[in-house]
């Protein structure tokens, strides 16, 4: 195989229309390229899409140079991640995430070597965790690839390749230069509709209708991963005595926690992606006969008996208890506890619990006073939840606090009876919708 110091250089054109030292590469010889980096596909798209606008100025922000954006998928192996050993799957994840991480090196290095300046963010981790519990991961990779034409995402909201379905992990690297012709998304969604995904997930993060219950993912799937990660750092400092932490933390969970600090942190299900039928080069078994496919690749997630973490009080508890009996339940603390106001506003959206908001409808205001005040109307109807920043229309229930008070109570690290006996949190309106809001935040 041509080494990618050997081959030969990417061509690049001069547009009247560019100004001098717009640098544009032929489309096809740089895809070409790419997939000799180890890519599965590639497509690329401009800084200036409408389907990356929202991440336009963030991206901006770490390479300004930014022009086009390489999109590429690099396959997994079907069966591992089927597998009901997840310690397989895993390996698998963490074997081609570090592939990923290794085509977009190869393909920057490739760049940088023809004196075009590129980027390759993080597939996965690392990521910017001094922005944690915000926004840490530095390009969303999933819009970049359906602006790319590599697939559109199903309702399980990973991305679905038409041909390797969602067996896929994605990279994305960003180039100073233009290309001749810019990829176009696909015309159609490879997701059959089949719902595979919302029987297999054991804590019910994913719904029919596609709504996505982000903090059932993160507390089960990632409990060694950052928060849940935490959440075992304060047993440790919690716990009185090693009898005291043993009561606490099962010597598997021990081991467990060792295992994924010292191979790699791992998922606990994504069985989602393992029961995906979808994409051409998938589907024939389950065309030929559904049943079987469900017996052989849904039925054993389904059954295994496994611990599944959900916080106390959430949806995902309610979920295990009635479709997955067998399953043993673990309370552990929560997700994302915000730091700031903003993380507040920015983030009370994805912890919400629908479940727990049933007949609930009301209005919300906020206003949270001190060194840096914002105001929020926050709604709650028909189990969903809309925050706008500032006070709009009427309230049902005006809640007015500091700041950092609002903080320390989200935190459970402040009481709400006391923070109103002592008028630290005034309330206008029926307190009774406080204590409903806090049921759809457990
Ligand atoms: C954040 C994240 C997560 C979150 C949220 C998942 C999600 N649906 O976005 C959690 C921790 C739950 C998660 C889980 C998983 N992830 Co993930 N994850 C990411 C990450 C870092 C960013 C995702 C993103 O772009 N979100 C924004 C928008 C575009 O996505 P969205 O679906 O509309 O948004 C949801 C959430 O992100 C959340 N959200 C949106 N904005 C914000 C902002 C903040 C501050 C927070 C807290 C949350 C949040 O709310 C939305 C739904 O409720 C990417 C890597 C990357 N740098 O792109 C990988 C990525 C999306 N994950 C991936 C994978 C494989 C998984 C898992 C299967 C993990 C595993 N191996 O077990 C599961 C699958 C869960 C699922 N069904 O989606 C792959 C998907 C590959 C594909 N074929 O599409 C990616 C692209 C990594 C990669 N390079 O391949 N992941
Ligand atoms: S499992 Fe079925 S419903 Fe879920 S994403 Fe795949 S094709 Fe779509």
């Amino acid at each position: 195989m041509t080494r990618l110091e050997d081959h030969p250089t990417v061509r690049l054109h001069r547009s009247k229309a560019s100004p001098p030292r717009t640098r544009i590469l032929d489309s096809a010889e740089l895809w070409a390229l790419c997939v000799e980096a180890g890519a599965d596909d590639v497509g690329f798209v401009s800084i200036d899409r409408p389907e990356i606008a929202d991440q336009r100025t963030e991206i901006l922000g770490y390479f300004p140079l930014a022009k086009t954006l390489i999109s590429f998928v690099c396959r997994m192996n079907r069966e591992p991640v089927r597998s009901v050993a997840r310690s397989t799957a895993n390996t698998e994840f963490h074997r081609t995430a570090d592939h990923t991480n290794e085509v977009a090196h190869a393909i920057v290095r490739m760049l940088e070597d023809r004196g075009i300046r590129a980027v390759n963010p993080a597939m996965g981790f690392p990521m910017e965790m001094s922005q944690f519990p915000g926004k840490v991961w530095v390009v969303s990779h999933k819009p970049v690839a359906v602006a790319a034409g590599l697939g559109r995402m199903g309702i399980h909201r990973n991305v679905i390749h038409p041909r390797f379905g969602n067996f896929i992990l994605l990279g994305t690297v960003l180039l100073e230069a233009e290309v001749t012709e810019q990829s176009q998304p696909i015309d159609y969604n490879p997701c059959l509709d089949c719902k595979l995904c919302v029987a297999a997930c054991p804590v019910g993060a994913i719904s029919a209708d596609g709504s996505f219950n982000f903090a059932s993912c993160m507390t089960h799937n990632y409990r060694e991963f950052m928060s849940g990660f935490t959440d075992w750092v304060e047993q440790v400092a919690d716990a009185r005595s090693a009898a005291d932490y043993r009561s606490r933390v099962t010597d598997s969970e021990t081991a467990s926690m060792w295992q994924s600090l010292s191979f790699g942190a791992n998922y606990k299900a994504a069985y989602c992606l393992s029961v995906c039928p979808a994409g051409e080069e998938v589907i024939g078994p389950f065309l030929a006969d559904r049943g079987e496919f469900v017996g052989s690749v849904v039925k054993p997630l389904q059954q295994k008996v496994e611990r599944i973490y959900v916080q106390p009080h959430s949806d995902a508890e309610e979920h295990v208890a009635k479709r997955f009996p067998h399953k043993e339940i673990r309370h552990v603390g929560a997700v994302l506890r915000p730091s700031t106001i903003d993380g507040f506003i920015d983030n009370v959206v994805h912890v919400f619990q629908p479940g727990q908001a049933k007949g609930l409808r009301a209005t919300y205001h906020f206003r949270l006073t001190g060194p840096e005040p914002r105001e929020c109307t926050i709604t709650i109807r028909d189990q969903k939840l809309s925050c706008e920043r500032g006070l709009h229309g009427e309230c049902d229930l005006r809640v007015t606090v500091r700041g950092s008070t609002w903080l320390r109570f989200l935190r459970k690290e402040a009481n709400i009876v006391w923070l109103l006996a002592t008028l630290q949190l005034r309330l206008w309106g029926n307190p009774q919708l406080l204590v409903a809001f806090g049921k759809c935040f457990p």
